[in-house]
Formats: C-alpha cells, structure tokens, sequence
C-alpha cells in the first residue's frame, strides 16, 4: 500500500485529489499537507491525517514524510500564471525553491514524485494547433518559466539520481468543489457559476481565443494513472501533453445556453489575462500520453457542461 502526501490539498485540485486518493489507497494512507490559512474542512479534515506542510519549509515536510512512512508525494503547490505574473518573486519561491525541497526530500527517503506542469509552458513560438510533446518552449510569462524549470528540474532529478518523478501539462481545469484562483483559464469555471446564479457573465478572454481545457474527473484520472503506469514503458517523464477538449468563449457560452436559453455573456477583455491567453497553443497532441500510459479522457464540452450545471445547481440551490 502506498503512503502519499499531497501538498496543497486544500487547492483547486488537492481539494478533490486527496479525496479521490484516500478512496484508493485508502483513509489512513493519504496525508493532507496544507499551509496556515487554508486549514481542511469537512470531510477533507475528518477522513483522515493532516499536517501543515509548507513547500518553503524543507526540514518540516522532511518531518512529515518521515513520520507517515511516505513514498509518494503529489506537490501541487503553486501560484496561477495570473497571480504569479504580479508576485513573480513569490511564484518562484512556491514553485521553484519548493520543488527543490520536495525533490531532495524525495531523493533522500526515496519517493516518487508528481508536479503539474501546465499549457503555460509554451510560449508564443510554439506550433498553435495540436501542439507537439516536444517542440519549443519559451513561455513569456514567470508562470511558464517556472512551469519548464519545473518540467526540466524533475527531470534532472529522475536522470541524475533516479527520483521516480512524473508530471502532465494540465490544461484549463474546471471543476464544480473548489474554484481556482488567479488563473488565465478561471473565466471556464466563473462562466457556470454565474449561468446557476442567474447572473450575466463578463467575459475577460476575447472572442475566438481557443485555449485547451478539462473537467476535473479526467485530470484526477490522469495524476493517478500517470503515477500507476509501468515504468518500462515511459519514453517521457515530467511534461506529459494532456487533451481532452479546446473551446473558446463563445463556444462554451453557447453550449450553457443550450440548457440556459436567458443566459447573457458580454467580453470586457482584460489585457494582461488575453495578453497570455494569446501566448498559449489553441490545442495539444497527447498522443504520447495515450501511447505510454493509456491515457483516454471521458469528457467533452456538452457532457462536462450536463454534469457542472446540475452539481452546481444542486450545490447552489
Ligand atoms: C492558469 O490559467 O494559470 C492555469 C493553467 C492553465 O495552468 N489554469
């Protein structure tokens, strides 16, 4: 059985991952690593053990490890590209100091490891359409500098020392439990909120900008299958191409508006969130995750747009 901690659990995506690992793994077997001020609740603190896991602070984490007997270690700890291109000095603190500490922790207790890279590391020099699993990658924003550091560092760590480390480029992520916060992608996730509430919704992507995007279940799905799969057969380790769906404004306006025929969208751009929508592909090629670990998402944008209006429904009545 494994023992895995998931630095920052209570985020966009630990909030629903440490969930879905505890009902694998079991309750007792997933840690919830948290920083002060974004404490657990509910079940997330009652299903079982968590402790305050900050990525700037090594020797604490090195603790926790120790004491729970960890071998794998989901870090998911990092500022948005939206927030980090304003805290740029922070960002790199979180994302890249953080992930020295985790990795050396890991070489040195002998886990595996699992950091997120994401779309943002691509950049505008980069093929647009079906982008390829290895191709040029100068991001423009600190986000994406970060994102290949990160890609480039894990991968050095596998290399040099043998560290088991794996990661996927998420796209946009959209889920119904915990909101993102401060990311290029967010309007995905704000546009349902404000179509339940009734409200209409302001646009800050402009019209015709397609960037790739996916429903929460499926980039669960791929963390875990990523970190199951046989070694043998990874050609690839830190910076897998993941797809599932590529859409822009209008089209998710008016597949809501499907089930939602009032709803009311109006685009007041906002320049530094276009500014590196822009800079992002329209969509990737994840042939290579499919080839090496069988990846196969299960949603599209009208099942996933079925499944967030009625859970949001239900959430918000
Ligand atoms: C963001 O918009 O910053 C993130 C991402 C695509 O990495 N959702």
């Amino acid at each position: 059985m494994k023992n895995i901690l998931v630095i920052g659990a209570t985020g966009q995506i630990g909030s629903e991952l440490t969930m879905k690992l505890r009902g694998i793994y079991g309750n007792e077997h997933v840690v919830a690593g948290y920083i002060r001020g974004a404490e657990p609740k509910g079940i997330l603190l009652e299903s079982g053990p968590a402790e305050i896991c900050d990525v700037t602070d090594g020797a604490a984490i090195d603790a926790v490890v120790k004491k729970y007997h960890i071998d794998t270690i989901y870090n998911l700890a990092a500022l948005l590209s939206v927030v980090a291109e304003n805290k740029p000095m922070l960002a790199w603190k979180i994302g890249i100091d953080g992930l020295w500490n985790i990795l050396e922790i890991a070489r040195e207790n002998g886990c595996a490891v699992f950091t997120p890279s994401s779309i943002g590391s691509f950049g505008p020099e980069t093929p647009r359409d079906q982008t390829p699993q290895d191709t040029t990658q100068r991001p423009r924003t600190i986000y994406g500098i970060s994102k290949v550091t990160t890609e480039l560092l894990s991968d050095w760590y596998f290399n040099k020392y043998g560290v088991d480390t794996r990661s996927v480029r998420f796209p946009g992520l959209i889920s119904n439990v915990t909101p993102p916060g401060g990311g290029t992608t967010d309007y995905a996730v704000d546009i349902y909120y404000a179509a339940v509430k009734g409200q209409d919704f302001i646009c800050p992507i402009a019209e015709g900008t397609y960037m790739d995007m996916m429903y929460m279940p499926d980039a669960l799905n791929a963390c875990v299958q990523l970190m199951e799969a046989n070694p043998v057969r990874l050609a690839h380790r830190n910076g897998f191409n993941i797809a599932s769906m590529s859409f822009e404004p209008g089209e998710i306006y008016r597949e809501i508006q499907k089930h939602r025929p009032d709803f009311r969208m109006q685009y007041q751009v906002d320049a530094l969130k276009q500014s590196i929508a822009s800079s992002w592909p329209n969509s990737l090629d994840d042939t290579c995750a499919r080839n090496e670990w069988d990846w196969n998402p299960t949603f599209n944008l009208e099942s996933m747009t079925v499944d967030m209006l009625e859970k949001l429904s239900a959430r918000l009545a």
